[in-house]
């Protein structure tokens, strides 16, 4: 039994340069907890809101109410509670602020509170943070398999491409360590391909190469030939995943490829992403369609859920309630699960486990505004049987969080690799 002392936030900066919230959880016998909250570009509707204190300092995007309210009210409702009690504490949070969004406390106040509990609870218990997780959720631990974004794009490259990011994934590879190998020489000799032809303009937010392609499409043919640029078969051991973030780009069903000078309605939309389904191995696509576009979600899922993983991002908001409606309406096959858009460690949890116990797959992922923070690396090794997004493979709140990876596996041995386990209903799993 140990109890919380103090709850304390302070202001730091994310990895866009941008205010943030950071928390230290103190507990009576000393040991300390602390994480910071991340920040998304293209954000769900229903996602929890980052509070922020609007007018013209800093942009808009300070984050003084929402450090005030850890200071405040969290602090003095956590204090003296016992720390390893998280869906009590997530609880607590929760009823601070019952607002589905988190409008009030601030969802980057939660989460950041929410991820210090838990780092506070493992240290106190003398365990890891990934053992913690698999402890406290009666979980068996592997190291996820990653995606990883080789360029950038929508709102993480000035909207340069429509397509947010064009990642691989790496599923034939033994071990996390070989997954980092492969990357490292798909990354470079996408950039060296990039270079020679004139279409690079230096990294996107999430570390990618920002992109000069002329057509969407292009990208996904470099990206084809920078794996065969690194001595891969695209397909064999390297496949690729996409995040379209249709909302981004349309509303109401209409879609604006603005690259291409083009409007799609949304059939047409899900048969281009077809075309490039049947064209290049592609294993995974995230919101292909708009997030108010449920009718598109359950037609594509219709068509192609059987051979290609598919993510709900802004359509689930990692939100348990809505990846249960998407398991009976069959739209989709796979959570993205953020932290900071469910606003507490538990409902995040919950939204992984209520995907899992319907066969589905599970993404654990970073946001385009990120940190030093590596509780994401943990919490995916913790749940186990699963993937990571972090972004690419360069700028340190990315690295930290493969290098964390690298860490847990030197404890918890090569073999705790996930590998292509979660794709094995995709046609890469069949073949
Ligand atoms: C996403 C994420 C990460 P953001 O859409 O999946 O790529 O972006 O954090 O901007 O929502
Ligand atoms: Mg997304």
């Amino acid at each position: 039994m140990t109890a919380i002392q103090s709850v304390h936030g302070r202001r730091v900066w994310d990895s866009r340069g941008n205010p943030t919230v950071e928390v230290d959880v103190r507990l009576q016998n000393g040991v300390m907890g602390r994480a910071i909250a991340p920040a998304g570009a293209s954000r769900g509707k229903r996602e929890a809101i980052d509070l922020r204190d609007g007018g013209s300092a800093l942009r808009g995007k300070n984050v003084a109410r929402a450090v005030a309210n850890v200071n405040g009210p969290i602090a003095a409702a956590l204090q003296g509670h016992e720390v390893s009690d998280q869906s009590a504490l997530d609880a607590l949070l929760i009823g601070l602020d019952p607002s589905p969004l988190k409008d009030s406390l601030g969802g980057n106040a939660t989460v950041a509170t929410s991820l210090a509990v838990l780092h506070a609870a493992a240290a106190a218990a003398g365990k890891p943070l990934w053992r913690h997780v698999a402890d406290c959720y009666g979980r068996t631990p592997s190291l996820p398999l990653p995606e990883i974004q080789i360029f950038g794009g929508g709102a993480h490259a000035g909207r340069r491409v429509d397509i947010q990011d064009f990642m691989i994934m790496v599923p034939g590879a033994a071990s996390f360590d070989e997954v980092m190998e492969v990357t490292n020489e798909v990354y470079f000799a996408a950039g060296d391909i990039m270079a020679s032809r004139g279409n690079l303009a230096g990294v996107a937010d999430e570390g990618g190469w920002w992109p000069l392609f002329r057509s969407n499409e292009e990208a996904l043919e470099t990206l084809v030939a920078a794996i065969e640029k690194a001595g891969e078969k695209p397909g064999d051991r390297v496949v690729i995943s996409l995040d379209i973030a249709a909302s981004e780009f349309g509303e109401n069903g209409v879609y604006t490829l603005a690259l291409e000078d083009r409007k799609l309605d949304s059939g047409a939309l899900i048969d281009m992403l077809g075309g490039w389904l049947d064209a290049y191995p592609i294993a995974s696509i995230e919101d292909p369609v708009g997030e108010d576009d449920t009718v598109g979600m359950i037609a594509f899922t219709q068509r192609y859920g059987n051979h290609v993983q598919i993510i709900g991002d802004d359509y689930l908001v990692t939100n348990a309630a809505l990846v249960r409606n998407a398991v009976s309406d069959r739209a989709c096959n796979c959570v993205l699960v953020k932290v900071n858009q469910a606003g507490t460690v538990s409902e995040a949890v919950d939204a992984f486990t209520a995907a899992q116990d319907a066969g589905w797959t599970a993404v654990v992922s970073a946001r385009s505004g990120e940190t030093e923070d590596t509780s994401i690396a943990h919490l995916s090794t913790g749940l186990g049987g699963g993937q990571l997004k972090v972004g690419s493979f360069q700028r340190s709140e990315r690295m930290v969080k493969w290098n964390e990876c690298l860490r847990i596996q030197d404890a918890l041995g090569a073999d705790a690799f996930v590998g292509g386990a979660p794709l094995a209903q995709t046609w890469w799993g069949q073949s």
